[in-house]
């Protein structure tokens, strides 16, 4: 927590992220965007990296890193395409919650086969009628025999359909936070089912569907902790995937910076470079500074979660809505640097406009953290 720079372990992740980035998604990115395309095997390769379970244990599989090394490494990955680097992102919170909260029987049928992205993993909690008020879901786990039967729906499931794992928040008692438990649910399982693939404005290089449940029976073996510990699991999860959401929002921040100061060196009007004009120089300091403190914040965060210390969720908070409020911000006048130009996809910035308008809104939205940050001051 007193880290104000990296360490040399840190910046050699950063480096290898940052090479897979270069030469695995930053050439096909567009593409991927353009024809909706799944990039399952440029996934499964930063899987042979340790990017698949970056806070699993290694008795799991995992590289066993801390929040602060995955932000780092879903920042690179974002500077290339910030919605294959949530995905994965999504997909490393779920194993974790496996790893961290499942017995030895869960931990041995999953983990081998996610670390390696063989199978991967959806998080599911959002239903149709709980977004935000997440406690009030309502799909139903009744306890039968050995197993739990499953019924009803999760909304907008990143992975839904393609995935083969979903960690899913079901309700097994009481009214609100403290009825709900954690089922590990089979694609294949009978009674599953997926609805058709969302038309969104980004994150076009991953699916996002329904997901519905239907009398499925899963082993009570399944479920992650105790009946009722759920919303707890849930949100200990979010801690760590606040994090990168907002670490991809500064990855595609900064690849948008980039972009820009490039730019406005060649553009040329008014018979000069419209780098010098005092504006561009201007808004150019704004968009580093307000980057480089919502990446500090975001660091510092990462640090507290890794740690576990007591204000961990206030920071993942506060640093998710000001890393990714600040990211779009950033993104914004990158294109208006770029004038007409930026508003077209033959250059990059549209689709990280497009892709990050999403990470103020998913992973609970940036009123959602203003409310956890409000109740934590004035909780005494
Ligand atoms: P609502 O909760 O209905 O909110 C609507 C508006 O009301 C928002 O502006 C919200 O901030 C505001 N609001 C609500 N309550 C309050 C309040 N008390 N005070 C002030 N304002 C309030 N969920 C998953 O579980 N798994 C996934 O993999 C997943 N992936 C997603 C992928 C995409 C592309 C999208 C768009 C969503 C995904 N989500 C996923 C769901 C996402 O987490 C929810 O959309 C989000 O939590 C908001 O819920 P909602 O859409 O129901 O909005
Ligand atoms: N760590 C550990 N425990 C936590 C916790 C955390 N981060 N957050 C809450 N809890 C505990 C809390 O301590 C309480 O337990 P107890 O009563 O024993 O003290 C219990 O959980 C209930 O918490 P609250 O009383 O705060 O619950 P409430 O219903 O008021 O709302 C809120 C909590 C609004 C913060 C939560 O519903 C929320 O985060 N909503 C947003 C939903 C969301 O983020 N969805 C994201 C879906 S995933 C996604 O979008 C993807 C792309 C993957």
């Amino acid at each position: 927590m007193t880290q104000f720079d990296l360490t040399d372990e840190q910046r050699e992740i950063q480096d290898l992220a940052r090479r897979f980035t270069a030469d695995r998604i930053t050439p096909f990115a567009a593409e991927w965007d353009e024809k909706h395309i799944f990039p399952r095997d440029t996934i499964k390769a930063a899987a042979e990296l340790g990017f698949a379970a970056i806070y699993v244990s290694e008795e799991s599989g995992g590289i066993a890193l801390g929040r602060l090394e995955a932000a780092l490494i879903m920042e690179a990955m974002a500077y290339g395409c910030p919605s294959t680097s949530a995905f994965i992102s999504i997909h490393n919170m779920a194993s974790w919650m496996i790893d961290r909260f499942g017995d030895a029987d869960v931990r041995g049928r999953y983990l081998p086969t996610l670390v390696t992205m063989e199978r991967m993993a959806s998080y599911c909690l959002t239903e149709p009628g709980s977004g935000s008020d997440a406690a009030a879901l309502k799909t139903r786990a009744v306890r039968d025999g050995d197993d739990y039967v499953v019924s009803g729906s999760k909304q907008f499931i990143s992975g839904g359909g393609e995935n083969e794992v979903y960690v899913t928040m079901v309700r097994t008692g009481e009214e609100g936070p403290k009825g709900i438990s954690c089922l590990v649910i089979d694609k294949d399982m009978p009674g599953v089912s997926f609805g058709t693939n969302e038309r969104k404005l980004g994150w076009h290089s991953q699916p996002t569907r329904q997901v519905t449940f239907d009398n499925v029976r899963v082993p009570a073996a399944n479920r992650l902790g105790a009946e009722g510990e759920g919303f707890r699991i849930a949100m200990m999860g979010l801690d760590g995937g606040r994090l990168n959401i907002g670490a991809c929002s500064l990855g595609g921040a900064q690849r948008c910076l980039d972009e820009a100061v490039a730019y406005v060196k060649d553009r040329r009007q008014f018979g000069k470079a419209i780098a010098e004009f005092q504006n561009t120089q201007f808004t150019l300091a704004d968009m580093a500074t307000e980057l480089e403190a919502a990446r500090a914040l975001l660091y510092l965060a990462a640090a507290k979660v890794t740690a576990g210390a007591p204000d961990r969720t206030r920071f993942a908070a506060m640093a998710k809505r000001l890393a990714t409020d600040t990211g779009s911000s950033v993104v914004d006048r990158a294109l208006q640097l770029h004038g007409g130009y930026g508003y077209l996809m033959d250059y990059p910035i549209e689709r990280f406009w497009r892709d990050l308008r999403v990470h103020s809104i998913l992973e609970g939205t940036n009123q959602v953290m203003r409310m956890i940050v409000g109740r934590d001051l004035l909780k005494d």
